[in-house]
């Protein structure tokens, strides 16, 4: 049994850019149809060159929840795992919502376990164009890393990557609290 210290010791909240982390995967915050879009995609996109857009156009549509899997080219990091969040429906306590979102997290761990990825950056997925509260975006995101470790899901390294401090913040302080 893994420990809640143990896997806190395996997290991490910086404040930062995410195509700049040279880790093994960066996960990106996609739309379902997966074409260009704004916010963390566009970055991602932009930095990774076209082939990203060519992958992306040939796979052609991940449904919310689910996970896919391409190469990060001219990024830093090998690979870029795309996952879709559910727009956020605007109401608290929405447990179908919520399990979807969950389950963004889920998927893409379960595909960086599949691949031999170690490392793994997450943006703060659903809380930019789909509008999720970063409170509760974070503590879902959080417990949803955590199943996963405890399962034993191989990262040694789960950075949790903010554009803004007081989201940087929010997860620091979770983390803080997981390891007691
Ligand atoms: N590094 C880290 N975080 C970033 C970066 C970056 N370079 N750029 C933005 N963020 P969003 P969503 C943060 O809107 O809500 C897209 O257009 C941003 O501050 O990118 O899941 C897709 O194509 C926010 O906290 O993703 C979809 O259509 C977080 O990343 C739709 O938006 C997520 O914001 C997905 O919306």
């Amino acid at each position: 049994m893994v420990s809640n210290s143990e896997i806190a010791a395996r997290l991490e909240a910086i404040e930062g850019d995410i195509t700049t982390l040279k880790v093994d995967a960066v996960v990106n915050a996609a739309n379902a149809p997966l074409m260009r879009g704004g916010g963390v995609d566009g970055a991602i996109r932009r930095a990774a060159g076209f082939e990203i857009d060519e992958d992306l156009q040939r796979i052609g549509h991940c449904e919310p929840g689910t996970s896919i899997f391409t190469f990060g080219y001219r990024l830093p990091a090998s690979y870029v795992i795309h996952t879709v969040a559910p727009v956020w429906s605007g109401m608290n306590g929405n447990a179908q919502e919520e399990r979807i979102f969950s389950a963004c997290y889920a998927s893409a761990l379960k595909l960086a376990d599949e691949n031999d990825i170690d490392s793994i950056a997450f943006p703060a997925i659903g809380t930019g164009a789909y509008r999720w509260p970063p409170q509760l975006a974070a503590e879902l995101a959080l417990a949803a890393v955590v199943r996963h470790l405890r399962d034993g899901g191989r990262q040694t390294r789960v950075i949790f990557c903010c554009f803004a401090v007081v989201d940087r913040e929010r997860y620091a302080d979770l983390i803080s609290r997981l390891a007691g």
